[in-house]
């Protein structure tokens, strides 16, 4: 859209904001909805990918982030902070840079944070500090201390976050002219299927589309407490974004789930994996291995005959995160460039010409 002033300015009406509130944008949201041709030819049914990558900082935390921020900023805060697999802490970082004036602390996991994600953070300005600890613990630690300091947290269970995301189902609505069939999203801290179940509600309670879709969330299977219906201590998953053993929202997913008369299913690390260089290589969309794990559903789902009655239905899979976001994943997933010398033969030759 030409003249796209951010998701607050746009969906205004559906969000808790008023004259007073300060906004603070990036202009996000207005995300494209991508055909997936690979993908339908595939599976049936039209499957979309809302590419939530291209975000101002690569993944959809940032529909939440301008939300959490701004009314941070309407309440006076001078300090946020959160726990982070990575995602969360670039968007705080980037956003709490944009207010001028908020200081931005933020816990990750030791060594389970990829590289994009961090480098952002850093370069942002935000005080980053890694835990011996995974995310489950880091997020215990910055709900006490928020709890009991002048600090506002700025994870999904802060109600704002889950707001601003709720906008990327209206974002589909929009485009599609009514809701889809299927939506599958991963689920990590549950906090977005929770947020665009939401939105899929309020916009057909208020007559913009006729239909809900069924909500078909995805975790990765070394980290898939909701599937196992216990927490998982040490969850483990190459998914750095899902690794999460305990997620906040857990039980709205399951609402969510429930109502909508979706599932909540696993993908294993090698099914994540040929999802993220399917993506990339048959769709030309490259994302972060968490966001392949929505696709990576909906293939596990369609070899089991789950759209055999539904080949007129529309899938909608929310990807997540940019794949730039974790490059070393990606070299370690392909082959290496020949090395050749500096000459038309050599170089004629290896191509094939
Ligand atoms: C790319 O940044 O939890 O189920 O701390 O980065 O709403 O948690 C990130 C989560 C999916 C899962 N895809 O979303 C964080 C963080 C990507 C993500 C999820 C995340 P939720």
């Amino acid at each position: 859209m030409v003249n796209w002033k951010g998701l607050i300015h746009y969906y205004r009406e559906f969000l808790p904001v008023t004259e007073k509130t300060p906004v603070v944008t990036l202009l996000e949201g207005n995300t494209p909805l991508v055909l997936s041709q690979d993908l339908t030819n595939a599976v049936g049914p039209k499957v979309y990918l809302k590419y939530e990558g291209l975000n101002p900082t690569g993944s959809f935390k940032d529909r939440g982030m301008t939300m959490a921020i701004s009314k941070a900023l309407e309440g006076g805060s001078k300090m946020v902070m959160c726990a982070s697999t990575g995602n969360t802490s670039a968007s705080a970082a980037a956003y709490s840079a944009q207010s001028g004036q908020l200081k931005c602390v933020v816990l990750i996991p030791e060594g389970n944070i990829a590289l994009g994600k961090l480098a952002q953070a850093m370069i942002h300005q935000a005080q980053v500090i890694a835990i011996k600890g995974n995310f489950d613990e880091a997020l215990t630690l910055v709900k006490d201390i928020t709890d009991h300091y002048p600090v506002e947290l700025v994870n999904s269970i802060n109600p704002y976050r889950i707001e601003g995301q709720k906008t990327g189902s209206f974002e589909v609505c929009d485009y599609l002219e009514d809701a889809p069939e299927f939506h599958a999203i991963p689920v990590g801290n549950a906090g977005n299927i929770t947020a665009y179940w939401k939105g899929y509600k309020e916009y057909k309670d208020i007559g913009r589309s006729t239909q809900l879709p069924k909500m078909l969330g995805f975790q990765a299977a070394g980290a898939a407490p909701i599937v196992l219906g216990h927490v998982v201590e040490s969850p483990e998953t190459i998914a750095t974004a899902i690794r999460i053993g305990n997620p906040a929202s857990w039980k709205m997913a399951e609402a969510a789930r429930d109502e909508s008369g979706g599932l909540i299913d696993s993908v294993t690390d090698d099914e994540i994996l040929e999802a993220y260089k399917r993506l990339a290589s048959k769709t030309g969309v490259f994302v972060e291995p968490a966001s392949a794990a929505s696709v990576a559903g909906i293939l596990k789902l369609s070899q089991k005959d789950y759209f055999a009655n539904h080949k007129n239905a529309r899938i909608v899979c929310t990807v997540t995160g940019h794949g730039l976001k974790d490059p070393n994943i990606a070299i370690k997933n392909v082959t290496k460039p020949v090395i050749l010398d500096a000459d038309i033969k050599s170089v004629l030759k290896e191509i094939g010409l």
